[in-house]
């Protein structure tokens, strides 16, 4: 299988390279720099229609999305564990997670840290970044509570959920502060040697 990433530093292109470093397949990177309108290019939107990255090119067939991308790459190497088989009784906790952390936990994320560190100071608006972080509070402290007890997503089985749910973690080192589950779950995680590896490629 031949597999070429197109991302850039310290985007959600972290999410599948984490996954292929965990799944300790080769892989060729491509760098897009979405801030010089590199993702614009004629030639690019050939790749990703929307000029955005992650995108994975798989023999030549690519699929864009971080959560789609991490999703079916974990289902294709069933004996690296990282995907609860269908037919896992934890297979509906993967599903739930990897949903979870994109359709749930990202949106009132990322609006938070858009509002309070990406834009433009005088484009950010104080009410939605307070929505937002009261949102993200929120959801940081029921998860903290659901995970007391366990290591992982899933309980003792690491997974490819982790990732999805500790990129998102990582952007909020203040908020984490105030949950010491999700802190030494982040700790955790962010120990792992392909963890390790793209954190260096992506300083
Ligand atoms: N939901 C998409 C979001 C992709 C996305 O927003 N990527 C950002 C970098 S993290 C990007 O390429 N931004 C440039 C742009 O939107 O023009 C995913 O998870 O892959």
């Amino acid at each position: 299988m031949k597999l070429t990433l197109y991302g850039f530093n310290k985007t959600r292109s972290m999410r599948p390279q984490w996954l292929l470093e965990e799944l300790a397949l080769d892989y060729h990177f491509i760098e897009v720099n979405i801030f010089q309108d590199e993702g614009m290019t004629k030639e690019y939107r050939k790749i990703q229609p929307y000029g955005q990255v992650p995108a994975l090119d798989v023999d030549g067939k690519i699929i864009f999305e971080s959560g789609a991308i991490c999703h079916w790459l974990a289902d294709q190497f069933p004996e690296q564990g990282l995907a609860p088989a269908l037919n896992d009784p934890l297979r509906a906790d993967y599903e739930q997670w990897m949903f979870y952390s994109t359709a749930t936990l990202e949106p009132p994320a990322f609006n938070y840290i858009l509002h309070t560190q990406i834009l433009p100071e005088d484009k950010r608006v104080k009410a939605i970044a307070d929505w937002n972080e009261k949102q993200t509070v929120y959801i940081l402290k029921v998860l903290n509570n659901l995970i007391k007890d366990k290591p992982y997503l899933l309980g003792e089985q690491f997974s490819t959920a982790d990732i999805m749910m500790a990129y998102l973690l990582f952007w909020f080192p203040d908020i984490l502060k105030r949950f010491s589950v999700l802190q030494d779950y982040c700790e955790r995680l962010s120990q792992r040697k392909a963890y390790l590896k793209i954190k260096a490629l992506n300083q």
